[in-house]
């Protein structure tokens, strides 16, 4: 009998721009996909990842069937209770002889893509009771979620440029021409920004590299790497300095505005302009565009986060949307609403902490439950008590994504035990005991529960699996409860536990029994029936039946292309969970952090420093295993400036030695003026050569690892996150 063919709609997980996919699914494979043209958001956009779906889903590599590591080094499959076994085995030593603080994790991108990672990951953690958690939040946005914990006392607050409704937006260290969008869940980034000048609006791009988003601007300008907070802070000044501070509805619920001009004298842009290579004249007049636009947006991403002066640049971006009235208003920047999360009644909370626990070795702060990745390597290598032991690691490839990732590579070799969530043996899970892989994204379910919370439009959607799970494979969240089960000793049906919690709380609210609503809970997966419950009791939700037309996973599932609930609105001042229930423009970490770039003012420039860049076709380090996003051209290389390349004598295509504190690499060299003087750059996530990695295609295309050249010694202080751009480094010819 032929196969039959069937169309299907999903929400493509691979990166945060949530777009609709429509599935051509023939018998048990995806055989074509194109963007969904119906879907309430994406209307059809897709980008070349998203049209490998299916190809994750038949990789030869990917693993199936756990895997674990013999005496001999060799990774052999086996069954899944042998391998619950040998991580019963490996941990439960561990634990009882050193107890919990001896075991870390890491949680990786991914997670945040995954609706076990939701939801699971949270249970797990406790369960562990470790406080040696780390996560990619530290290589990547952990700078703004302090900066938004200070200003608006939730982490978790983090305003969105109106991309469909600006008049004029400034984009820092941001490339989602390639990215595709990030902080800023917009399908199809690129269309919204043609969308602002075909409407008679502007966009300027301001990075040290001319990117294709750059290419589409009005305008761009480029920029020392790591140093965007001076330049920013020569715009605060002249809005102070020129009279152009307008707050407008937001003057009630602002406080400290006042440090903030004090503090903005020490940054005239005459004095800044040196530093950070963007003429003054050029700074007083981005200033002054931003307070004579209609509506304006500032947006800042990871060239602004994985810096120095991360927190301190975030932190200012929103500076600059509060002065100029843009934060909270429509054409500005805004908060979204996400159909599982509610609204509060009313402003203030406890505001925003850190430092609840230091780290062992270089003693930094904690900051939102976690420790610095960049602190991973030193806890395990430097002995003493408490030193880390074991290690989790879900969805996380860190020996290929955080900084010193050879001395990272090292340490996790000397580990007594390790266990990895992951569809693949790859740099890092080659040092796990154990592998358990998770199914692959066809045959699970999904909801972005990080990023409807960060989108330019509030929205809903819920996929169900594509294709029926294959035998003998096994679900993340039962991975997950799993783990858990093996942490706590404790039996039962873990999946109903958490149910049985979430639904008492809410019990509570409706007055009702927990166990008449959970004959109400609809969802084949223990993920949807908890995702039904946050969907029914979230900021549209129908209470279990008392708001009639209220959103509940079966209204989701009665739409495949999406649930639209509108343009965002604002949100100020309930969203404000400081103490004071304002806007807190200028607590004393920022007071003090900026004492430190007054100082850095005067600071020697360094001479060649190297950023990183993003593909299309990429990633980060994880799918360089599909044959469509390899193929073509090397894109591992080392671009160099003309002048630069000259000086140094480096020619086009030949090889160069990079060295940096850390490590050194060599690298092919690729002149192009589309770096500015004294700034090379390297892509991340490349480096497939390592004895041990099951990765085929991905080893044919190895590139360079760019992170044997980041240094771990080297954090934004406030955040605590890596500085991956502006690294100092040499290069010459080999
Ligand atoms: N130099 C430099 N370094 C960087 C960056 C940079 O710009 N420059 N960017 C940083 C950023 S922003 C990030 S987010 C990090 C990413 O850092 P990581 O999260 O550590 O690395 P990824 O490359 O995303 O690897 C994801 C891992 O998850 C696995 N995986 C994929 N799907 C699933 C799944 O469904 N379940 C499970 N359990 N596993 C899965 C993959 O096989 C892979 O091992 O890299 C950072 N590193
Ligand atoms: N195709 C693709 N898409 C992805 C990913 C991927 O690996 N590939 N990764 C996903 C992830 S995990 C994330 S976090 C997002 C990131 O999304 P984006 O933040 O858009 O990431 P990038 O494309 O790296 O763009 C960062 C830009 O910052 C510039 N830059 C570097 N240093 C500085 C600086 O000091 N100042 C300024 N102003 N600019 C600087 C770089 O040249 C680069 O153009 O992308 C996501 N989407
Ligand atoms: S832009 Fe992102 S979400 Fe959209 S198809 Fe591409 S990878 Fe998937
Ligand atoms: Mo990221």
């Amino acid at each position: 009998m032929a196969d039959v063919t069937r169309t299907a709609y999903r929400t493509c997980p691979l990166c945060e721009a949530a777009c609709g996919l429509e599935l051509t699914v023939t018998g048990e494979e995806v055989t074509a996909v194109r963007g969904d043209r119906e879907h309430v958001f994406s209307h059809g956009f897709i980008c070349p990842k998203g049209a490998t779906f299916g190809r994750l889903a038949d990789d030869p590599d990917r693993l199936r069937r756990p895997l674990v590591r013999r005496p001999d080094g060799r990774h052999e499959e086996v069954s899944w209770d042998e391998a619950f076994a040998a991580v019963e085995a490996g941990l439960r030593p561990i634990l009882e002889r050193h107890g919990s603080q001896a075991v870390a994790a890491y949680l990786g991108n991914p997670n945040v893509h995954t609706m076990a990672g939701g939801l699971y990951l949270t249970p797990l953690l406790k369960a562990l009771g470790t406080r040696a958690i780390f996560s990619a939040s530290t290589v990547d946005q952990m700078p703004k979620h302090v900066s938004c914990g200070y200003l608006f006392g939730s982490p978790l607050a983090i305003p969105v440029p109106d991309l469909d409704r600006t008049d004029f937006l400034l984009m820092l260290g941001a490339n989602p021409w390639e990215s595709n969008g990030s902080l800023a869940t917009a399908a199809d980034f690129p269309g919204r920004l043609k969308a602002i000048q075909a409407r008679g609006g502007r966009f300027v791009v301001v990075d040290p590299r001319r990117t294709r988003t750059a290419d589409a601007a009005d305008e761009h300008l480029f920029i020392r790497p790591g140093t965007d907070a001076f330049l920013l802070f020569g715009m605060v000044h002249t809005l102070f300095d020129e009279e152009l501070t307008a707050l407008g509805r937001l003057i009630p619920y602002v406080s400290g505005l006042d440090l903030v001009r004090e503090l903005a004298v020490g940054f005239p842009p005459e004095r800044v302009a040196a530093v950070c290579d963007v003429p003054a004249e050029r700074i007083r007049g981005l200033a002054r565009e931003l307070a004579a636009a209609p509506t304006a947006a500032v947006y800042g991403r990871i060239g602004t986060c994985t810096v120095e002066f991360g927190t301190l640049t975030s932190w200012l971006v929103d500076v600059l949307n509060v002065l100029t009235g843009n934060l909270d208003r429509p054409g500005g920047v805004m908060f979204p609403l996400a159909a599982h999360l509610r609204q509060h009644t009313e402003p203030g909370g406890k505001g925003f902490t850190v430092g609840r626990w230091h780290s062992r070795v270089r003693g930094l702060p904690e900051v939102k439950g976690e420790l610095p990745v960049a602190v991973l390597a030193e806890e395990i290598d430097t002995p003493g008590e408490g030193q880390v032991r074991a290690l989790l690691t879900v969805a996380g490839n860190p020996v290929l994504s955080t900084p010193n990732s050879g001395r990272l590579d090292r340490a996790l070799a000397g580990l007594e035990f390790m266990v990895s969530v992951d569809p693949y043996l790859n740099e890092t899970t080659r040092h796990a005991d154990v592998i358990l892989p998770p199914l692959d994204p066809t045959r699970k379910g999904h909801y972005d529960f990080s990023f409807l919370a960060l989108a330019v439009r509030n929205f809903a959607a819920y996929s169900p699996p594509v294709l029926a799970a294959e035998p003998d494979t096994l679900d993340e969240c039962d991975i997950l409860a799993r783990l858990i089960q093996i942490v706590t000793g404790r039996p039962g049906d873990l999946h109903e536990q958490l149910l049985g919690g979430a639904l008492r709380k809410v019990a509570d609210v409706l007055g009702q029994e927990a166990d008449d609503l959970r004959k109400k809970v609809v969802g084949d997966g223990p993920a949807e029936r908890l995702l039904d419950v946050a969907l029914r009791t979230g900021a549209y939700g129908d209470w279990f039946g008392a708001v009639p037309d209220g959103l509940s996973l079966q209204r989701l599932l009665d739409a495949p292309h999406g649930v639209d609930l509108g343009a965002l609105k604002p949100r100020i001042p309930e969203v404000l969970r400081t103490p004071s229930g304002t806007i807190e423009l200028c607590t004393p970490p920022l007071a003090a952090e900026t004492a430190r770039l007054r100082e850095a003012l005067d600071r020697p420039r360094p001479g060649l420093v190297l950023i990183g860049r993003r593909h299309l076709r990429s990633n980060n380090s994880w799918m360089h295993n599909v044959p469509a996003l390899v193929k073509g051209r090397d894109r591992c290389t080392l671009q160099v400036h003309p002048d630069d390349a000259a000086r140094l004598t480096l020619a086009d295509g030949a090889s160069a030695e990079v060295t940096s504190r850390a490590g050194s690499l060599s690298a092919r060299v690729e002149v192009t003026d589309q770096v500015m003087p004294g700034v090379v750059s390297l892509p991340h996530g490349w480096g497939h050569d390592l004895p041990g990695v099951r990765l085929a295609v991905a080893a044919a295309h190895p590139g360079v690892n760019s992170n044997v050249l980041t240094d771990e010694l080297v954090v934004d202080p406030l955040s605590g996150n890596a500085v991956l751009n502006g690294i100092p480094v040499e290069v010459k010819p080999v």
